[in-house]
């Protein structure tokens, strides 16, 4: 019979995430999947607080970045044990919109595409991770594919902000930018730069691109 697990669990969960601990997080996760803890609580209560409040943190320049890559990186692995879970069980991750984000050609930058990517994840979308140095035709080959509600595109080098309205006119090309919203972010992102490049929304950090992402899609 499954053992109630409470939020002392999950906080303990969250904070493997903000300590960067791998095997504690993986243990943990073994733990309560033993003692029939729900895999989807699991993300929600504990994991994505954790990522979230390093985010935050990050934000404020209280944490970071190596603390912030191996948080990202124990996140990941914590979803991919549960996401397993989840798929064995034949459950399905309440769904709030499918989202397809990469990093754009010619930029190798992923740490803050990870974050966001997971943090969307943690927040309940369900988030294809195309990884760096992505081509526009993948973004529009990914949308079709994988039936998009949203493409993400992150980069950090003024030289590759442009690919992102590249992007956007190929999803023109293919007649499929009436059927997806486009999110941009990365550090030289602005604004005004969406605006001008035709994007729906700028996202500042992965919280802003959470809000900007309700906006975008709704409640569904
Ligand atoms: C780590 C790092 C690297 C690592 C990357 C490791 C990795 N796995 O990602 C390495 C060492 C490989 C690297 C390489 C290079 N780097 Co570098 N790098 C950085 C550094 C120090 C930190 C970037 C980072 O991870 N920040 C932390 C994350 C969390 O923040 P973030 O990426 O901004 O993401 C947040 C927001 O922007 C937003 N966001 C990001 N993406 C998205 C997407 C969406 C959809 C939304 C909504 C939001 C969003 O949310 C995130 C979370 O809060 C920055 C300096 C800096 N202070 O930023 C330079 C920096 C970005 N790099 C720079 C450069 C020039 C390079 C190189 C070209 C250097 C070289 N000459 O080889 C190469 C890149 C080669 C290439 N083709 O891409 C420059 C870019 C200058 C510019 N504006 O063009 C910077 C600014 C350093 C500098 N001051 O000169 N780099």
């Amino acid at each position: 019979m499954a053992e109630t697990i409470g939020s002392e669990y999950f906080d303990r969960l969250a904070k493997t995430v903000v300590d960067c601990d791998k095997n504690e997080c993986i243990r943990l996760i073994n733990e309560g999947l033993a003692k029939g803890m729900d895999p989807l609580e699991a993300i929600e209560k504990g994991l994505g607080k954790g990522i979230i409040k390093v985010g935050d943190d990050f934000g404020e320049g209280s944490c970071f970045l190596p603390e912030l890559i191996g948080a990202a990186d124990v996140m990941k692995e914590g979803v991919a044990i549960l996401d397993e879970k989840i798929r064995a069980e034949g459950k399905t991750r309440r769904s709030l919109g499918k989202v397809v984000i990469g990093t754009v050609k010619g930029d190798i930058h992923d740490i803050g595409k990870s974050v966001v990517a997971a943090v969307l994840q943690a927040n309940g979308y369900d988030v294809v991770d195309l990884g760096i140095d992505v081509e526009a035709d993948r973004f529009v080959k990914a949308v079709t594919e994988h039936n998009a509600d949203c493409v993400g595109m992150s980069s950090l080098l003024t030289l590759a902000i442009q690919q992102m309205g590249t992007v956007i006119e190929h999803l023109r090309q293919a007649k499929l930018r009436d059927k997806v919203k486009v999110m941009v972010g990365g550090a030289p992102v602005t604004q005004e730069f969406a605006d001008e490049i035709g994007a729906d929304a700028f996202g500042y950090d992965a919280a802003d691109a959470v809000r900007k992402m309700e906006t975008l899609l709704g409640d569904r």
